[in-house]
């Protein structure tokens, strides 16, 4: 009967024993619990930041309705044709200017803008001194071409001829493209006055 007794003792020790245990555990597993959904809250918060930065970094490169983008520069080719100043003009009241070429892939995607071929006027005059080309941010066309790679030679054969003399030409001045053709040699000088579409370029922004 003793013997009984103190088996029965020893089991409510064990239960006990194994309910506070028992209990320990589900603290701990609560207060895991909770830690979980804190580092879940976390995550979220921090996917939503990701989210925000990433829409931000896109956003910040984007152009103009009618414009194109390439390499963070927008361009827009005018529909109507006017002289090289008319040109300019709109271009800045676009808050852009004529496009200027800095490199043969600019070359190569201004030249393939349009499929048909399209005359239009490109930021480059010898207005200032004749022969000596300048582009409209002020820097000379020589030093344009010592930075491009491969060909680097975007007049047409036999241009810029300044009109050849022919009074029927007059004075050429300023520079325009002729896309949709070839991608290289299809600059030409032509009279400021003639009526060309033209070319704008302008800085891709937010
Ligand atoms: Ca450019
Ligand atoms: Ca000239
Ligand atoms: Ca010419």
């Amino acid at each position: 009967m003793e013997k009984l007794q103190s088996l029965s003792v020893h089991n409510s020790v064990v239960i006990n024993n194994l309910t506070e245990r028992l209990q320990d555990s589900n603290n701990k597993l609560s207060s895991m619990s909770e830690e979980r959904d804190l580092l879940l809250a976390n995550l979220t918060e921090i996917t939503k930041e990701m989210e925000k930065l990433q829409s931000l970094s896109v956003q910040k490169y984007t152009c103009p309705a009618g414009w194109r983008m390439f390499r963070c520069s927008c361009y827009f080719l005018s529909s109507e044709s006017g002289s090289w100043s008319r040109g300019r003009q709109d271009c800045r009241e676009k808050g852009a200017d004529l496009v200027v070429i800095d490199s043969t892939k600019e070359q190569t995607f201004l030249s393939t803008f349009t499929d048909e071929e399209t005359w239009s006027w490109i930021g480059l005059t010898d207005k200032d001194k004749e022969g000596t080309w300048k582009w409209i941010d002020g820097t000379p066309l020589t030093l344009r071409q010592c930075e491009v790679t491969g060909s680097s030679r975007y007049w047409e054969t036999n241009q810029p001829d300044n009109g050849g003399g022919d009074p029927k030409w007059g004075e050429e001045d300023c520079a325009h493209m002729r896309s949709g053709k070839k991608t290289e040699d299809n600059w030409n000088d032509r009279s400021c006055d003639a009526s060309l579409r033209w070319f704008c370029e302008k800085n891709a922004g937010v």
